[in-house]
Order: structure tokens, then C-alpha cells, then sequence
């Protein structure tokens, strides 16, 4: 249903709302009544690119599944009402047990003027410091290790850098399908400069790994020793910047004597791999270390932080073109909400809560009654807090923690058990927000105006399009007004962003002088006009300084001004595998779907490039344990269970499988893999491990499998099941371990298609059945059943739905119109059959050249990675042949 109130007038210039890169995006008006998305030629972060999640956002923005109404105990309530149960509620639990028994959990993806009244709200006002943000789980520990490092969360160096560079590392990160236009910025600078060369850290081999002339598949955890390894190597070979370390670095000789204590065989690299990683860094100046989550998501998080600034303070390589370390943000604005201070130890303006002439400088800014003296409580100590009734009232905005946070049935548990839950969202359902006692909708990208800050400092506008549907209300109105419903007015006074943006600008002033690294002053007096005219801009703007890197001068924001090298004693992951839980569980992203996929999950294009929740597997391990490829596993863990479908690839080793974080019980019977994450933590930064716990790989017993597509949205209630939209409808993949009695009584059910005519083949000897629904001869739902799983051309099936409905039971397509095959290229929906084929008939050789045939690869580029993969094994099988 797309059931817009009506497009935008003219061009809208405004920002993405998935990842960090920050991309600059047009919006205009479609003739048909929907948007234009288009990529921003000016916008610093992508100069004119753009990739899959950013080119298909106009499938987003309609409002099916949407919140349009404030919700009360599952009832339609006024926002009267609804706000001044909140504001009660949360007076009354403060006055009995203390401002410490309430807790906000926000979200990088608020805009930095919603987190700003968050944090006001919560750290001023309410008097508790416990409000953290989903960033704890994604930067906490770049953030510690850079405070460590340099006395601020500061990222010294820009995007430039990457192009400048010519040794760029990527440890921990699979850029090619999380920080795509970086990505492709990278691929572009390495064809115009064929002396750069990129290295891919990373346990498994990525997309990233395609680019990557050296790709070292680390154990997992192996981080920090290898680095480690890698300043030995520097020291040993006299690559120490003396000058630089002498005047401008503190704990040079520390660093050097834990690293030589680590043993670097933990990383589970071979002598040589090592030493050639270290040759290639040391005998590179120009060297950028791109790290994120591999990097952050770890219990020794901070560590493997430290140990990479580690390498670059001893080399001086930092703060100057094409040098130093970089951590790639996820979310859109989780580098503004570091600035704004969502994190539970942070004070707006990179402030620090714990230090008492910050927080009485910001105390007096905000005329804030009472403040609070030490850090709150971090994620998972805080649902820790929930579930043991010591935290009674929570309001989540903007983050869906029963799918994301680790141990989350835990977190389930804890909501559920909670006195007073208010969330604050887009979409209906999530599975967070079926357990809140009060539902608030919030309006989301395209309808709501504020600032965001992307992984490179660069402040950018995003800016409203669309009227706020239904009853939805901004973020940082819906607080205000508790605010002032809790007793606070004039602090809560705000008439709109930019009001909110100048008091911040102000206060960062202060900051500023306090001599903090967070200054944009001189944006104090921005007019609303200007305000709303914003270009994009690097922070700091002050009086004397617009932008630019940090640290070439060698001048750090610690007491002593240098910067500190830290003593780093490699750690191991806290789980450790076992005969009951043998396996490595790593989790991660995948190209085309967004976090709990509120959002991607709404484009059928994006939905088609990996269509279920599944598990990557070695084939030696599959093999053992009797699991063929497209079989349903059952993963076990110490804290719960999944269904994934196994992928085996020899992509992941022996010993370790991984399975994307997105899949939620909205689109799965049971693909939430954070049931399965241990809550373990990083003990300075409280970041969780969400890429090393352990886990049992069993053959789900599997009587029947089925696939279907259906016009109606199915109702599936199998063991397992998982759907996607696909085309006008959906697609479900089915398995089950009992046999219904009647297929086409089940097919009519799980398809919504009561009268419809039904085409049957039944084939009981081999378990297997075929049901066609049609209606006014278009194929309205199709069942395919058999005892193995499905073979049938999925996508030919998809494409099929709405058309008329011959041979519908075929299951695949006639000679003449060849099966594509999953969608490889979302842009212009081109699938891996149809690009195989056309390899091996046109005897293609570049990913060029499929462009050229295909138009595959040619607009967002985010594919060309996997055609470059299927080149490659097109040409190995050609050459075995
Ligand atoms: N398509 C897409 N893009 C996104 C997002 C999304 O949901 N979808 N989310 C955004 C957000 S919020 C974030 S935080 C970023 C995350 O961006 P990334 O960090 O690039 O993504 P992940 O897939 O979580 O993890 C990166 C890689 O770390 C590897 N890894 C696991 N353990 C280790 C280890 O011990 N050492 C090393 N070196 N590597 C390890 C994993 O195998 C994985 O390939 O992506 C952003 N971009
Ligand atoms: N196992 C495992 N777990 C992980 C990770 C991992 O790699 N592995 N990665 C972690 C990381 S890095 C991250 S960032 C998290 C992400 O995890 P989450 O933050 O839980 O994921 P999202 O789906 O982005 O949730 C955003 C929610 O906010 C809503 N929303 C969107 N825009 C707005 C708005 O403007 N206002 C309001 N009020 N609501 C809005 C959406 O509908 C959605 O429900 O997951 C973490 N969890
Ligand atoms: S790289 Fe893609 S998802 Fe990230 S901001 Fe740019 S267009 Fe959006
Ligand atoms: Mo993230």
C-alpha cells in the first residue's frame, strides 16, 4: 500500500539515514506520487555516489506497518493522555525510589538535537545519569580507546585520507557492504593509484576481501597481538618517529615491553602472513587503519583500539594526509550522539560527567536543579537493572534492543517484567515495542529536520519532505513536552531544531574553552534561515577554525597535551568453546538489509538479495555433523536457540560459523541470533562481544520444507519460517518437523486464500505437493512442499505472482525465459543465473564488461564485489573443465 499524503514540492537536499559514510541524497517528487531518491554530487562523503540501501530508500517511506497513533496498554490513546502518564509514571517512581530507578535507552540514529534533549532530560533534569544508547554496542570502545589515546573522542583524520593513502588495513570491517561509497572511494583511488594496496583483516573472507592484495584470516579476538606484533616490528626495525614519540607521546617505552611479551602465533596467522602485514605497513608511510566492528565488538574492545593507535602514534602517523587510524561510524548519527553525550559517562560537548568543573560548567549552562556525580548505567547493566527490578520505569526510542542487544531473550524477560515500559518509534510491531505499556510514534527520515554527524566530523543536515503522518510527533518534541510536563518548562521551551542546535553550539563553546576538542561555536548564532540552508561542514567551527584533521601538530587534549601509549596484554574472547559448544559464533551485517530491518525490510528489491536468516558453515564441519547445503540448523548457545538456513562456504573456517544479526520475529520463526550472544562485555568501554560466543551446529530434523509466495501476507506459524517481501507480495521459506493432514486446508491458511481455485499435484510417496491459488486466472499464492529442500526457481515464482497463472506448478520457468536467480544487482534486479550466463555465452572477463552486457554493477556499484567474485569462480571452474 502506498499511501503517501504527498510528495515533496521541489529537490529536497538531505542526508541518508543508514550508515555513517553520511551520504548526501536529492529527493524530488515522481510523477506517479511517490520520491526520486538520487545521490548528492556535492555532499563530501559521496560526491555523486550512492549505494543499494541509499538508491532503493524511496521503497521505504510508505506507511504501511507504521505508528500513526499513541498507544496506551495495546489501546489508541491522545497524546494528552498518553504523555502525561509518562511524565507521572516517571515522577511518581523518581519520588519513591530515587532518580536512579528510571533509565532512557536511546539510539545514533536520533538526530543530534532529539539526543541533545534527551540527554538534558535525563543527565539535568531528572538528576540520574543513567540514559545510554544502542552506540554501546557499535562505537564505546573506539570511543574509550580513543579517550585513552588522545584525552577526547576524537577521529583525527577525514575521507580524503583514505584516497591519499597508499596502504589503507581494514581490520574488523566489511566495508564493501556496511560502508559501501567508502568503499567504492577506496576502489576508485586504488585504479588511479597502483601503488595502493589494501590489506583485509578479518576471520572470514568478505566482499572487502575481494579488493583486499592481502587477506589475513585472523582468529577470532587476535586483534590486539597482532598489533601488538606489528610495534615490536616497528621497534625492532627502527621505523619509530623518535621526534614525534619524544615530544609528543607518553608511555612510548610500557607499550613497547607489553607488546614484546605478546605472542603473535594467538592470532592464528602463519610467520609469514604476519611479517608481510608488518613489511607492508612499516615500509608504507602513507597508511590509513580503517577498523570497526571486528575491532570494537569485542571484550577486549578497547584494547585492540589502543593497540592500533599504538602503531600510529609510534610512527607519528597521525593527523596528516593519507596517515592515521580510522574508525568507521555505523550508524547515521552515533558520531553525533558521541558528541552530544548519549553515552552514559558523557556530558554533551565531549565533556566529561565525571569531572566536576565539566559537569558544574554544564550545570550552570543549563540552570540544571540537580546533576548527577558519577556514570549510569551502561546497556547491559541497565537491562541487568530492569530484570532485577532495580530500574522500574525505562523509555527505549529509536532502537529495538529485544532483537539487537546480546542475551536478548534476557532482555525480552526483563521488558516483560518491567513496571513501566514506553517506547518511542516508527514502525508498530517491533518486537520491542509489543512489550511497552505506552506506544509513542515518532517521524522518522524524510519527515523530520535536524543535524546528523557522519564518521568523518562532517555535519550535515537532514531535512523534512513529507508531512509527519498520522499523529507522529518529532523526537525531541515528544521528550520537551514531558519535560515540561514533569515540572521543567523553561528548560523544555524549544520551538523547533535549530533553537535546540544553537543552545548546543553555544554550550560547546564553553566546552571549548574547557579545552575540548568539540567546539562549533562558531555556529552560536546560526539564524533559522540558516539553520534550515545548512551545508554540509566539518567540525570544529570556531572563530580560528573550520574543520580540518586533528593531531599533525602533535598537540592532544591530555592534561600533559601528548598522547598516551597504553601497555596492551592480549586477552582472549570470555567465551570459550567447548565440547557441549564447539563452535566460534561470529554475527555481522549483510549488504541490503538494515539492522532489525524496520526499514529494509520494506523493499522488496532490498529483500531479495538475501532472502532468509542463515548460517555460514565450513563444508568439513557440515560434512561431520551430516548438514548438507540449504538444510535448516539448529543453533544452540548457553543462552538460547535459533533456525538458521546453513550456507556452507568455505568463506568461514573449521570451527567457526556466522549467521547476519537482522532477522526478527517479524519476519522469522526464530532468527533472532542475540538469543544466542553471551552478555559478556568489555571492561572498559561495557561494549558486548556480539562477534565471539559459542555455540552448538545440529541438522534441524526436518519432516518437510516448503516455499511459497503469496499476494496476502502469510500467516506461518511452522518451526520454522521465514518471509520476505518480494515483488507486490511475499516469499516464505517453511520447514517442520509434523506433517499437516491436509495440504491444501494448510495452503489456504498459511495463505490467506479461502476461496480461491487451487491447482493440486500431490506426490505423498515423496512427501512433496504443489498448490497453485489462482483467482480471475492470476496466480494469487503458490505452496511447493517436498522432503528435501525446495528446488524451485524462486524468483521466476515471485515475478510470477499477479500474472496469469499457466504452469505455475512447473515451479520454474520455460526454456524461453530462463530462471535469473537471486538478485545479485538490486539496482537494476539482475540475478546470478542470468550474470553466470551471461559470463560463460559473451565470455565476459570484467566486471566492466557485465556492466556493459548487463547494466549490472553500473549505478550503486554495491555489487560489484560479488561480480567480481563470480567472475572469478566462472573462471576457475572454466579452467577445471
Ligand atoms: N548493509 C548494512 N550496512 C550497515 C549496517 C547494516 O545494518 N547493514 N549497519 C551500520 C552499523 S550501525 C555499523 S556499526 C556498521 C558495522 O560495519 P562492520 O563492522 O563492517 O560490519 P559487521 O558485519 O558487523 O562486522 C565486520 C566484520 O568483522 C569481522 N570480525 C569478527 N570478529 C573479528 C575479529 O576478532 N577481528 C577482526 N579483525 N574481524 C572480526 C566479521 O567477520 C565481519 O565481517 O555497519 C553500518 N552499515
Ligand atoms: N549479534 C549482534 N548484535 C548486534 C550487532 C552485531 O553486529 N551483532 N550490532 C550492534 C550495533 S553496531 C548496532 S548499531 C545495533 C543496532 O540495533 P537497533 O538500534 O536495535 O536496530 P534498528 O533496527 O536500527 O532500530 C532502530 C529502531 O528505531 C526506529 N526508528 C527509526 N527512525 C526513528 C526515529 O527517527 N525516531 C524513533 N523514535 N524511532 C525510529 C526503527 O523503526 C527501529 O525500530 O545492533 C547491535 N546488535
Ligand atoms: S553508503 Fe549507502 S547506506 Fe551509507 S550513507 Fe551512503 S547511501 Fe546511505
Ligand atoms: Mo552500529
Amino acid at each position: 500500500m502506498k499511501n503517501l499524503q504527498f510528495a515533496p514540492a521541489s529537490t529536497c537536499k538531505t542526508t541518508c539515514p543508514y550508515c555513517g559514510v553520511g551520504c548526501g541524497v536529492l529527493v524530488s517528487p515522481e510523477k506517479t506520487g511517490g520520491i526520486k531518491v538520487k545521490a548528492d554530487p556535492d555532499h563530501p562523503a559521496n560526491l555523486g555516489r550512492l549505494c543499494s540501501k541509499g538508491t532503493a530508500l524511496a521503497e521505504t517511506i510508505w506507511l504501511d506497518d507504521r505508528l500513526l497513533h499513541p498507544q496506551v496498554n495495546g489501546a489508541r490513546a491522545s497524546w494528552d493522555d498518553a504523555l502525561e502518564l509518562v511524565a507521572q509514571r516517571f515522577k511518581g517512581t523518581i519520588a519513591e525510589h530515587g532518580p536512579d530507578s528510571v533509565a532512557f535507552y536511546v539510539s545514533g540514529q536520533l538526530l543530534t538535537e532529539d539526543y541533545y534533549v534527551a540527554n538534558k532530560l535525563m543527565k539535568g533534569f531528572i538528576g540520574s545519569a543513567n540514559i545510554d544508547t544502542n552506540s554501546r554496542l557499535c562505537m564505546a570502545s573506539s570511543v574509550a580507546g580513543h579517550k585513552r589515546a588522545f584525552g577526547t573522542d576524537t577521529v583525527p583524520g577525514q575521507y580524503t585520507d583514505l584516497e591519499q593513502a597508499d596502504l589503507v588495513v581494514l581490520t574488523g570491517s566489511n566495508l564493501a557492504w556496511c560502508h559501501p561509497v567508502l568503499y567504492q572511494r577506496i576502489v576508485a583511488a586504488k585504479k588511479a593509484n597502483p601503488k595502493m594496496k589494501v590489506v583485509n583483516i578479518d576471520p572470514r573472507r568478505t566482499a572487502t576481501s575481494d579488493i583486499a592484495d592481502l587477506h589475513l584470516a585472523i582468529a577470532p579476538g587476535g586483534d590486539a597481538a597482532l598489533f601488538n606484533r606489528l610495534l615490536v616490528e616497528i621497534h625492532e626495525q627502527g621505523a619509530v618517529d623518535s621526534s614525534f614519540v619524544g615530544q609528543h607521546v607518553d608511555g612510548f617505552d610500557d607499550a613497547v615491553n607489553a607488546a614484546s611479551s605478546c605472542d603473535s602465533t594467538v592470532t592464528g596467522l602463519s610467520e609469514a602472513d604476519i611479517r608481510a602485514f608488518c613489511n607492508m605497513w612499516i615500509g608504507t608511510e602513507k597508511v590509513v587503519t580503517v577498523y570497526s566492528q571486528g575491532v570494537n565488538q569485542s571484550s577486549a574492545g578497547s584494547d585492540k583500539v589502543n593497540a592500533i593507535l599504538n602503531c600510529h602514534l609510534a610512527t607519528g602517523r597521525i593527523g596528516q594526509p593519507g596517515m592515521g587510524p580510522f574508525s568507521v561510524t555505523g550508524q547515521p548519527n552515533a558520531m553525533g550522539g558521541r558528541e552530544v553525550g548519549g553515552l552514559a559517562n558523557m556530558l554533551a560537548c565531549h565533556l566529561d560527567l565525571e569531572n566536576a568543573e565539566h559537569r558544574s560548567a554544564v550545570k550552570t549552562f543549563w540552570a540544571a536543579p540537580d546533576m548527577p556525580e558519577a556514570a549510569g548505567l551502561k546497556a547491559v547493566d541497565m537491562f541487568n537493572a530492569v530484570a532485577e527490578g532495580r530500574i522500574k520505569a525505562i523509555w527505549i526510542m529509536c532502537t529495538n534492543p529485544v532483537v539487537s542487544m546480546p542475551d536478548a531473550d534476557a532482555v525480552k524477560a526483563a521488558l516483560e517484567g518491567c513496571d513501566f515500559v514506553v517506547v518511542s518509534d516508527l514502525t508498530a510491531d517491533t518486537d520491542t515495542a509489543k512489550l511497552a505499556h505506552v506506544v509513542l510514534p515518532a517521524t522518522g527520515w524524510g519527515e523530520k529536520d535536524g543535524t546528523v554527524t557522519n564518521s568523518e566530523r562532517c555535519i550535515s543536515r537532514q531535512r523534512g519532505f513529507l508531512p509527519a503522518p498520522g499523529e507522529a510527533r518529532h523526537d525531541w518534541d515528544i521528550m520537551s513536552d514531558v519535560g515540561r510536563r514533569m515540572g521543567w518548562h523553561d528548560a523544555f521551551d524549544y520551538q523547533s531544531p535549530a533553537e535546540i542546535f544553537r543552545e548546543y553550539a553555544v554550550l560547546s563553546g564553553i566546552a571549548g574553552q574547557l579545552g575540548r576538542d568539540f567546539d562549533i561555536s562558531g555556529l552560536s548564532d546560526l539564524g533559522d534561515d540558516a539553520y534550515d540552508s545548512l551545508e554540509p561542514l566539518h567540525w570544529p567551527v570556531t572563530a580560528i577554525r573550520a574543520g580540518g584533521r586533528f593531531f599533525g601538530d602533535g598537540r592532544f587534549f591530555t592534561p600533559s597535551g601528548k598522547a598516551r601509549m597504553l601497555p596492551i596484554h592480549f586477552r582472549t574472547p570470555q567465551s570459550h568453546p567447548s565440547a557441549q559448544y564447539p563452535f566460534r559464533l561470529n554475527t555481522g551485517r549483510v549488504r541490503d538489509h538494515w539492522h532489525t530491518m524496520t526499514r529494509s525490510a520494506k523493499s522488496s528489491r532490498l529483500s531479495q538479495h538475501l532472502a532468509e536468516p542463515y548460517l555460514e558453515i565450513h563444508p568439513s564441519d557440515a560434512t561431520r555433523l551430516g548438514i548438507a547445503p540449504a538444510d535448516i540448523v539448529r543453533v544452540t548457545s548457553p543462552q538460547g536457540a535459533s533456525l538458521l538456513r546453513a550456507l556452507v562456504t568455505d568463506r568461514v573456517h573449521a570451527g567457526q560459523v556466522f549467521a547476519p544479526m537482522h532477522w526478527t520475529a517479524q519476519y522469522a520463526s526464530a532468527g533472532r541470533v542475540d538469543t544466542l550472544v553471551a552478555a559478556h562485555t568489555d571492561p572498559v568501554s561495557g561494549q558486548p562481544e556480539s562477534k565471539a560466543s559459542v555455540v552448538n551446529v545440529e541438522k534441524f530434523q526436518a519432516k518437510w520444507y516448503g516455499f511459497a509466495v503469496s499476494l496476502a501476507k502469510p500467516r506461518a506459524d511452522t518451526a520454522y519460517w521465514a518471509q520476505a517481501r518480494s515483488g507486490d507480495g511475499w516469499r516464505i521459506e517453511l520447514a517442520a518437523t509434523d506433517t499437516p493432514e491436509d495440504w491444501e486446508t494448510y495452503a489456504r491458511t498459511l495463505l490467506n486464500a479461502p476461496e480461491a481455485q487451487a491447482q493440486i499435484v500431490q506426490d505423498p510417496k515423496r512427501g512433496g505437493a504443489r498448490i497453485a491459488f489462482v483467482q480471475d486466472g492470476r496466480l494469487i499464492g503458490a505452496l511447493f512442499v517436498a522432503a528435501e529442500p525446495v528446488q524451485v526457481a524462486r524468483n521466476h515464482m515471485a515475478h510470477m505472482l499477479g500474472n496469469v497463472a499457466e504452469d505455475a506448478l512447473a515451479g520454474r520457468p520455460s526454456a524461453d525465459r530462463p530462471d535469473p536467480g537471486a538478485t545479485i544487482c538490486a539496482c537494476f534486479d539482475v540475478g546470478v543465473n542470468t550474470i553466470l550466463a551471461a559470463i560463460a555465452e559473451q565470455k565476459l572477463v570484467s566486471v566492466e564488461q557485465i556492466g556493459a552486457a548487463l547494466n549490472a554493477g553500473t549505478n550503486c556499484g554495491s555489487c560489484r564485489p560479488e561480480l567480481a567474485a563470480l567472475l572469478a569462480a566462472s573462471h576457475v571452474q572454466q579452467a577445471a573443465e
